[in-house]
């Protein structure tokens, strides 16, 4: 196997007996040869839309965007699930290919294209499939670059389309910079070209799930959050899919069974349409990758929407307990599958949540969010006057994703360094390093304003956009705003890349830089943009704060 799509990655370079994430090799080589069948797919559909062919549109985005998530990090552990996509694939494109031939619609002579799907050459065609099919680093480097980038995008539109946003443009991009990686040929430029614009796609897309939710829910709100536990059973909820907490919430009403989220899942209750319901109790534990400890604790079921899942010890009590959805899977938990009517059936659950003890506490107290867009222009006066005043210095965007290597301990002991005069923008699960932390306000506007999940990295760029127009400059990186980016999956790949498409010069990325990114596309990011790494909590503060 080879594998370095995150920035746990085995000694910062790949993964190539099991993953650190605990995938298997088994796995990454199907995950390899579903993510072939997506570039197949992926091409054939270009070729039909440069062509202006019809065909049925919303069964390929749906299928991109579900086998794409199904490869991000720690989403999918579940070899059969995975095969099961690649036949469905298989399938698609089949019928894909008939389409073509009745049109006279002349094909690429890729493999991905030619491959026909026969299960004896399944293995073999895994491992030709592999990342390190592309020999050339700076090549691969950014075809990598663009894949992960697109499976986050893939993941924000699962979300949006959910809720019945969908965006064709967005579909076509992604069958378009399909095409551009799989073809052999491709040379650097117009890999670059396809990458950066992928950071185009990547703010569409995240405007569009931002219009979903908001349509869905209505704007997030300044929230206290309460993350101590009461007395009832309760179900855990993770993951990012906001249609499965409201599913969820409307199931268990009236059942005595109260709802947590559980780390990405927290932003739930900044949003008044599912903040109403008052089982919605608290949030319990912290990031994905505490979750071991915590769903022990807590007594009850648990649910996954979304990545991140920790593959449990084989001697771990809530292994019964745990079911999956959407594109997440595990080798042995349930999954729940969507009922026809686009709603999940949580019965199982909640009957299960019956017979479960109530969670152990294991924190009390609460944390403050809900600094969407909206909510933060709310407050634009009192945060443009501390801004006049100076009694706002700097804004710090510390967005992204939280690991469990020790060098994330620099976020928190950045977060505490800061001067009193900066506020930390956040969102993502980045926030759990700080967000405990009573870090205090600014005239009674929050240190830490906390937007939401990662897709709601968005928001920083709205208010950000707002503030170069309030005060009158030219370029957005006149604005005394810091990036310092925390890395982990792939979702924090397309924030980053739509970042750079927007022009935001100077983002740090840490706690190390990307294992995908070669030494001659880094040095193109570097000149281009001056990405960098960080450093130590005090260098970093005395270069870009104090
Ligand atoms: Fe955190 Fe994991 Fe949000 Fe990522 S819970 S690293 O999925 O997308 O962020
Ligand atoms: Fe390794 Fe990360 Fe890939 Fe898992 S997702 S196999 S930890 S690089």
């Amino acid at each position: 196997m080879f594998c370095f799509q995150c920035q746990e990655t085995a000694k910062g370079t790949g993964c190539t007996i099991k993953g650190v994430c605990g995938k298997e090799a088994s796995t990454a080589k199907w995950q390899d040869l579903l993510l072939s069948v997506v570039r197949g797919i992926g091409t054939i559909a270009h070729q039909f839309n440069q062509a202006e062919l019809e065909y049925n549109r919303t069964q390929v985005a749906d299928y991109l965007t579900d086998a794409l998530f199904s490869t991000i990090t720690n989403a999918n552990f579940d070899d059969q699930a995975i095969l099961n996509k690649v036949d469905v694939g298989i399938a698609l494109k089949k019928q894909l290919l008939h389409l073509a031939q009745q049109h006279n619609i002349l094909l690429p002579d890729y493999q991905e294209v030619r491959w026909g799907g026969e299960k004896a050459d399944f293995d073999a065609e895994g491992q030709r499939e592999s990342i390190l099919r592309n020999e050339n680093a700076d090549l691969r480097s950014l075809k990598e670059l663009t894949v992960l980038g697109l499976k986050g995008m893939a993941a924000y539109y699962e979300h949006a389309a959910r809720l019945g946003e969908t965006n064709d443009k967005i579909i076509a991009f992604m069958c378009k910079a399909l095409n551009t990686i799989t073809n052999p040929d491709a040379d650097m430029q117009t890999l670059l070209n396809i990458t950066l614009e992928t950071g185009k796609y990547g703010v569409d897309v995240m405007a569009l799930l931002d219009q979903a939710n908001t349509e869905a829910y209505g704007n997030p709100e300044l929230t206290h959050v309460n993350i101590g536990v009461g007395q009832r059973p309760g179900i855990l909820i993770s993951g990012h899919d906001l249609k499965d907490i409201e599913d969820l919430l409307i199931q268990t009403e009236g059942t005595g069974i109260d709802v947590y989220t559980h780390g990405e899942m927290l932003p739930a209750h900044y949003y008044p349409q599912l903040k109403k319901y008052k089982h919605l109790v608290g949030n319990y534990g912290n990031a994905w990758w505490k979750q071991k400890e915590e769903f022990t604790s807590f007594h009850g079921p648990i649910v996954f929407t979304t990545n991140c899942i920790v593959p449990p010890s084989p001697s771990a009590e809530y292994k019964d307990r745990v079911f999956t959805t959407n594109s997440t899977g595990y080798p042995g938990w349930k999954h729940i599958e969507m009922g026809a009517d686009g709603h999940k059936d949580f019965s199982e659950v909640i009957a299960l949540a019956q017979k479960c003890e109530a969670p152990k506490e294991i924190e009390i107290g609460e944390i403050v969010g809900g600094f969407a867009h909206a909510q933060v222009f709310a407050l634009a006066d009192q945060i443009v006057e501390a801004v006049k005043t100076g009694a706002i210095r700097k804004f710090v965007v510390m967005s992204g994703c939280d690991g469990r290597m020790k060098n994330r301990n620099y976020y928190k002991e950045f977060a505490k360094a800061l001067p009193k005069d900066v506020v930390i923008l956040t969102s993502g699960c980045a926030k759990y390093k700080y967000n405990k932390l009573h870090l205090g306000d600014i005239n009674g506007i929050p240190r830490v304003l906390d937007a939401g999940q990662c897709n709601d990295s968005y928001s920083w760029v709205v208010v950000a956009l707002k503030l170069k127009e309030i005060f009158g400059v030219n370029d957005i990186n006149a604005l005394p705003i810091f990036f310092n980016i925390a890395w982990y999956e792939q979702k924090a790949v397309i924030v980053l890349l739509a970042l750079l498409h927007l022009g935001i010069k100077n983002i740090h990325l840490g706690p190390t830089l990307p294992a995908f990114i070669s030494e001659g596309v880094l040095k193109v990011l570097v000149d281009t943009f001056g990405i960098a790494g960080n450093a130590t909590v005090e260098e970093d503060l005395k270069n870009y704060i104090l």
